[in-house]
């Protein structure tokens, strides 16, 4: 589906030979602990993969956690299979296009994460070699993003009112819960009965199950905008079961691995809303396709976030310019997560709730080299064998 905008003239002269793939971990502290119903976490082991190609970078990110926890993979899983098959597929031979990248990760199983972090460093490069951003690259028409903020589970409600009430202050145009047991109910008809008019929704990150399904029935109560991910990442028909039951739209997120889960769901009615993760679903190839199925069937899209270092964020803001992402993205501000980015200008958000989305070529931030190399705890390269 997204061939024809990708497709690069297939003679090896415009291909792109990378000559090396560097890996690189660095912790980024987080300026308060972030807690889902799945655990809690007070920093980011950050994972860079950088491509080197005709004298140019191109930076991704793999937005794999250090537990597998959110989903099977880890940096440590991700190192081990980018080192070990994916890197070296890559290097083997000049990569054509996005869908001659796609095609080459294709035989490794699963682990999206990791070949994410490696289209997204290609698609870099290859806007970057193009003299074209990364959105309009995409196809991304989109000038500003709508942003919204993910808000963690508190210690106590009065702290989530405040973070909440600052949110809104700066303008962010949708409020998400994290909701578990013990912390869902009282806490989302609170919120709402201060705002009665904010879009709000609330992520369960798979806290519950189908037993569940009449106390989910009274979250229909409080007008939420979505449920994202209430149940198990892989139950598809418990999904669609609830959303039988429910006025509240379903989102789905662990569930929507590729272009082929979201299909599915959508023909099961699992789902109402869908969210990307360019990390999640494998990277662009399959991002850009279940972007394109979304609109043909009028499903509203929204990009999610992974607690991503800049250059992540800055792929997230890209693939937010397309014109199926019609829902604020849980993209905030470099601010919001860290005390200092790794790319200049911090991403900021406006008044207005909105991202500005860069029109320089490539990501259209500053790589701060000088920084990342500071923090790097674990560096690894890997090269081509043929001249
Ligand atoms: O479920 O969307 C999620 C963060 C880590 C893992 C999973 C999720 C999240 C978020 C934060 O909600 C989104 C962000 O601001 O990056
Ligand atoms: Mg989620």
């Amino acid at each position: 589906m997204q061939a024809r905008i990708f497709e690069q003239p297939t003679d090896t002269a415009t291909a792109i030979k990378v000559d090396g793939v560097e890996l690189r971990l660095i912790r980024l502290p987080l300026i308060e602990p972030f807690e889902t119903s799945f655990g809690s976490v007070d920093s980011r082991l950050i994972f860079l993969v950088c491509l080197e190609a005709n004298g140019l970078t191109g930076w991704g990110e793999v937005v794999a956690s250090e537990e597998p926890l959110y989903s099977y993979e880890t940096t440590g899983t991700a190192l081990h299979v980018i080192r070990d098959f994916l890197a070296p597929a890559i290097v083997d031979a000049p990569i054509t296009g996005l869908d001659d990248l796609a095609k080459r990760l294709s035989p490794f199983r699963g682990h999206n994460m990791a070949k994410a972090g490696l289209e997204l460093a290609y698609m870099d490069l290859l806007a970057q070699a193009s003299g074209k951003s990364l959105s309009s690259l995409i196809g991304g028409e989109l000038k500003r993003v709508a942003v919204g903020v993910s808000l963690g589970i508190q210690p106590t409600l009065p702290r989530l009112l405040e973070r909440v009430e600052r949110y809104l202050s700066l303008g962010y145009q949708r409020i998400k819960l994290k909701i578990k047991p013990g912390w869902d109910l009282d806490v989302v008809a609170e919120v709402r009965r201060n705002y009665p008019e904010i879009l709000l929704s609330v992520d369960a990150n798979s806290a519950y199950t189908i037993n569940d399904r009449e106390y989910l029935k009274k979250l229909d109560d409080f007008d939420l905008l979505m449920i994202e991910q209430p149940l198990q990442n892989d139950d598809l028909m418990d999904h669609a079961r609830l959303q039988e039951t429910m006025s509240t739209r379903l989102c789905l997120d662990e569930s929507i691995v590729n272009h082929r889960t979201a299909k599915l769901a959508l023909e099961l009615d699992s789902c109402r809303i869908i969210n990307i993760k360019v990390g999640r679903v494998g990277g662009y190839s399959e991002a850009l396709a279940i972007h394109d199925l979304c609109v043909a069937r009028t499903i509203p899209v929204w990009c999610g976030g992974m607690l991503e270092s800049g250059i992540g964020r800055a792929h997230n803001i890209a693939l937010a310019s397309l014109k199926g992402f019609t829902l604020p993205g849980d993209i905030s501000a470099s601010s919001r997560y860290f005390e200092r980015d790794i790319i200049s200008p911090a991403v900021t958000v406006a008044p207005d709730g909105t991202v500005a989305v860069p029109d320089r070529p490539g990501l259209g931030f500053e790589i701060d080299l000088d920084f990342i190399k500071q923090l790097t705890e674990t560096r690894v390269y890997i090269s081509r064998m043929k001249p």
